[in-house]
């Protein structure tokens, strides 16, 4: 039987990106679905009656939402191109690090966004302490698994588009010299040829950041 492959996401979601780039790094063709989450599909609804947020991927009928979680699908159903590798330990510090970047890199970023005065300088703080991590693991690296992009690359995979966006959103310094490898990963990542022909359009991404921006920051 052919193989059926269906993702549900957005024309500008990070989340939908990841699951994107690991289709494609594995080679997997598939129907693209751009949802308007202003008003979300029946078939968004009923594939992800929980969260009821793309992106969802769809594989011979069967729905998988979160995009961690299918990453991790992708990476035991097609086995080309390992996402995760086969040490144990190896793979639990790409878990760490994917995990990290949902649990302390992003709702950093997005209080450094939406927040003002004291509430932004505290989140400035926490993303300069959690930058140093990043920093410290990257040493000697390529990509966080080392030469190949991994799934902590593609988990992270977000910074090397939208910190620019925010920074010229924002007028804001958000990765600076202090990074140097981070930054080189950023570039790195960004200039990957399964990956660089992938990022939303720079300005529309712009109109609707800053859209948003003006949102949680309305003129006084
Ligand atoms: N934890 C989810 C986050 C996905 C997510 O936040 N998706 C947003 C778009 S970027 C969404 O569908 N939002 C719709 C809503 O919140 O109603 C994942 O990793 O897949």
């Amino acid at each position: 039987m052919a193989e059926e492959v269906k993702l549900f996401k957005t024309w500008s979601t990070p989340f939908g990106l990841r699951v994107v780039w690991a289709l494609k790094l594995k080679g997997i063709e598939y129907e693209s679905i751009d949802e308007d989450l202003s008003n979300k599909s029946a078939l968004l609804l009923q594939y992800n009656p929980v969260y009821k947020k793309v992106p969802v991927l769809v594989h011979n009928g069967k729905p998988v939402s979160e995009s961690l979680v299918i990453l991790e699908y992708i990476d035991e159903t097609w086995n080309q191109n390992p996402l995760l590798p086969e040490d144990p330990f190896e793979r639990a510090r790409q878990r760490f690090w994917a995990k990290f970047n949902e649990e302390k890199l992003l709702p950093t970023i997005m209080a450094i966004f939406t927040k003002e005065g004291k509430d932004r300088e505290e989140a400035m703080a926490a993303w300069v302490e959690n930058l140093k991590f990043v920093e410290e693991e990257l040493k000697g690296k390529k990509f966080f698994g080392s030469e190949k992009i991994g799934l902590a690359d593609l988990v992270f995979g977000w910074m090397a588009n939208l910190i620019g966006i925010f920074e010229e959103v924002t007028g804001l310094k958000i990765v600076d010299e202090r990074y140097p490898l981070l930054l080189a990963w950023m570039q790195e990542f960004y200039e990957h040829p399964v990956i660089k022909d992938t990022w939303p359009p720079h300005d529309k991404m712009i109109i609707k950041w800053q859209a948003l921006y003006e949102n949680y920051h309305p003129a006084k």
